[in-house]
């Protein structure tokens, strides 16, 4: 049996990436930092098959402490401030959490067991101001936000810890992936809820930034089987992951819409704070490289639109959703 150790899995990927390995017969360890209120909901299906650890990205003695306690053959990182507008209001935690928490978290498994396999969540983000199009691992980076700068530097440290350590140290450079288990604030999860609620008469309009901006839109649990599968090859490299198709805000309003019989343009405005101080206009991925490993994207833009806004409308429904369906 195989030790993971996965941060950041109380998040959208860390509860897909735990269901995966706890299939595939690993011990899971899972790091979580102390929260007000229990926050649990993600993973409440799995709860008791994963051991827990406290902990926090900024706080390397924890981070050593978990690696100590769960001896990991595979570590995760997928702990982050990760929505990339609040990282204008808090530039300096994104970096400390999304930036330096990687330094303490490979510094931790250096020190402890320095040949576990290290995943990094790294982010298209990265390519910001795109150089070319679609972007792939040769691609260079042009960070538009704090947080995207933070992942630039993360993605860098994972590289120099693996020339500098030899270290099995790897990232995946991943677009955007949603999921019904997405947090709020996200973009696709704001428009399917805003959708079931307008449809149940809970909500009467929906505010929107910029309706233009473009993205690679795929499948979180999709994308969890990507992670895997870099940390299972003879030698680390880094992996962009993304469908290889690009779709507008735009185009999401219309199917999330759409599905339920609404016309978006009855409902939706344009609130100018809601625009970025610096933007990403369109972000396409070339994913030759992983599908070479056997990976493939299985859920298509507007499957996954509609598999959101069903799952919203279940939960505004009262109807009991289990989360290990979504
Ligand atoms: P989420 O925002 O859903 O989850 C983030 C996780 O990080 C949560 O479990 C959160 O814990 C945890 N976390 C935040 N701060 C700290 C901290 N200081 N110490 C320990 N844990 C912390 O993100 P996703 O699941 O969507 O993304 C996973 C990773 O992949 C992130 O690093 C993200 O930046 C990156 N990424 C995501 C993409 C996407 O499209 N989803 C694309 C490319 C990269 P808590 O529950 O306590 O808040
Ligand atoms: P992103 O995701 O910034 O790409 O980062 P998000 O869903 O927040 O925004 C996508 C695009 O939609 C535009 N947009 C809006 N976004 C939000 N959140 N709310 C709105 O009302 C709105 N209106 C328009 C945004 O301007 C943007 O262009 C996500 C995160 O998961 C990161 O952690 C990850 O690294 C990247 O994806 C890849």
């Amino acid at each position: 049996m195989k030790n993971a150790l996965i941060t950041g899995i109380t998040g959208q990927d860390g509860s897909y990436l735990a269901e995966l390995l706890l299939s595939k017969g690993y011990k899971v360890y899972g790091l979580k930092r102390r929260t007000s209120l229990p926050n649990l909901e993600n993973v409440q299906h799995i709860e008791k098959e994963i051991e827990w650890v406290f902990g926090d990205l900024t706080d390397p003695g924890s981070l050593i402490e978990a690696v100590l306690r769960s001896n990991p053959d595979e570590v995760y990182n997928l702990a982050a401030q990760s929505y990339v507008a609040t990282s204008w209001d808090q530039p300096t935690l994104t970096g400390n959490i999304t930036a330096i928490g990687v330094t303490h978290l490979l510094e931790a498994v250096r020190r402890v067991k320095p040949d576990a396999r290290f995943y990094q969540a790294s982010s298209s983000e990265m390519f910001g101001k795109v150089q070319e199009v679609p972007q792939r691992e040769t691609t260079s980076f042009y960070p538009r936000s704090p947080y995207a700068v933070a992942k630039v530097y993360g993605h860098w440290i994972t590289v120099n810890f693996r020339e500098s350590y030899g270290m099995y140290a790897c990232s995946g450079i991943l677009f955007n992936h949603e999921s019904p288990r997405r947090g709020v604030e996200f973009v696709t999860r704001k428009v399917t809820r805003a959708v079931a609620r307008i449809k149940a008469g809970l909500q009467e309009q929906l505010a929107m930034g910029n309706l233009d901006a473009k993205r690679d839109w795929g499948f979180a649990g999709d994308y969890v089987d990507a992670m895997w599968r870099m940390l299972q090859q003879s030698k680390p490299e880094d992996y962009v992951v993304a469908t290889g198709e690009t779709h507008s805000v735009r185009e999401l309003l219309e199917i999330a819409f759409h599905h339920v019989g609404l016309n978006y343009q009855d409902y939706v405005y344009v609130d100018p704070a809601l625009i970025r101080p610096a933007e990403v206009d369109v972000l396409l991925g070339d994913a030759t490289k992983v599908r070479k490993l056997g990976w493939k994207p299985r859920v298509s833009f507007p499957e996954l639109v509609t598999m959101m806004v069903d799952a919203d409308l279940a939960s505004i429904q009262g109807r009991v959703l289990n989360v290990a369906a979504l």
